[in-house]
């Protein structure tokens, strides 16, 4: 089996795809993409919409971080990351959109549009754009990233709201780790990659550290998680 992960490697969809690989023990090779070319479609052939993570699998291209997890389960059953219960495996799904379309656009906001979060990402950032001078790119992506997140609307939300909104994520997320090891069952699954990515995109803002400060049942999660789904 050959697999070839198209990635930015910024990217949370992608640290859920390597994590998902990981923990399944399948090897590959990355490819990291280049902004630029990609805009130009230049990738068309492994993206068609000029996202990614996408997955090349001996010779069969899988774009879509969901797909990918999906194709993988059907590829290589075990250890399983979609789980077995039909009600549990619909709780992940939900989770994993809550992941995918809400989470996404918090750490969008925080890490990739308020400037002292930004700096702090700028050099991992610097490797899908290369040869674009530092203070070029910080602008390019700020001001990128401010038009999605203000059409998405979040970015359209005062920074005390924002805070506040992920806070409460952040509490939402303690209490459904309280007393158990993972998100949906008894078994790690897509829902437990999806969130810690997002999760670890979002950590990247000083105001999401303190939210989650003191926060045990989550960091205890994201130390097993570490253990056997590494990035
Ligand atoms: N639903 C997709 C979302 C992927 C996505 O939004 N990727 C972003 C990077 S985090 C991207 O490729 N952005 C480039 C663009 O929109 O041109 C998935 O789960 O893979």
């Amino acid at each position: 089996m050959t697999i070839t992960l198209y990635q930015f490697a910024t990217s949370p969809f992608t640290e859920k795809v390597r994590r998902a690989l990981n923990y399944k023990g399948l090897a590959f090779d990355v490819h990291d993409v280049d902004r630029m070319k990609a805009r130009s479609g230049g990738y068309a052939e492994v993206s068609e919409s000029g996202k990614f993570p996408a997955i090349v699998h001996d010779g069969a291209v899988v774009l879509d971080s969901t797909e990918i997890i999906y194709h993988l389960e059907g590829a290589s059953p075990e250890p399983a990351l979609v789980p077995a219960d039909a009600r549990d495996a619909a709780l992940a799904h939900a989770i994993e959109e809550w992941a995918d379309e809400s989470l996404y656009f918090y750490e969008m906001t925080m890490r990739l549009t308020w400037e002292h979060n930004l700096e702090a990402a700028l050099d991992e950032f610097a490797k899908s754009l290369p040869g674009v001078p530092k203070p070029q790119l910080k602008e390019l992506i700020r001001t990128a990233t401010s038009e999605i997140v203000t059409a998405q609307g979040i970015g359209r939300k005062s920074r005390t709201r924002i805070i506040a909104d992920v806070t409460r994520h952040l509490d939402m997320l303690e209490n459904l780790l309280a007393g158990r090891d993972w998100l949906v069952g008894d078994h790690v699954s897509f829902a437990d990659l999806a969130v810690i990515g997002q999760l670890n995109a979002l950590l990247y803002a000083e105001e999401a550290r303190a939210a989650a400060d003191g926060k045990q049942a989550i960091a205890a999660w994201i130390a097993r998680l570490d253990e056997i789904a590494p990035k």
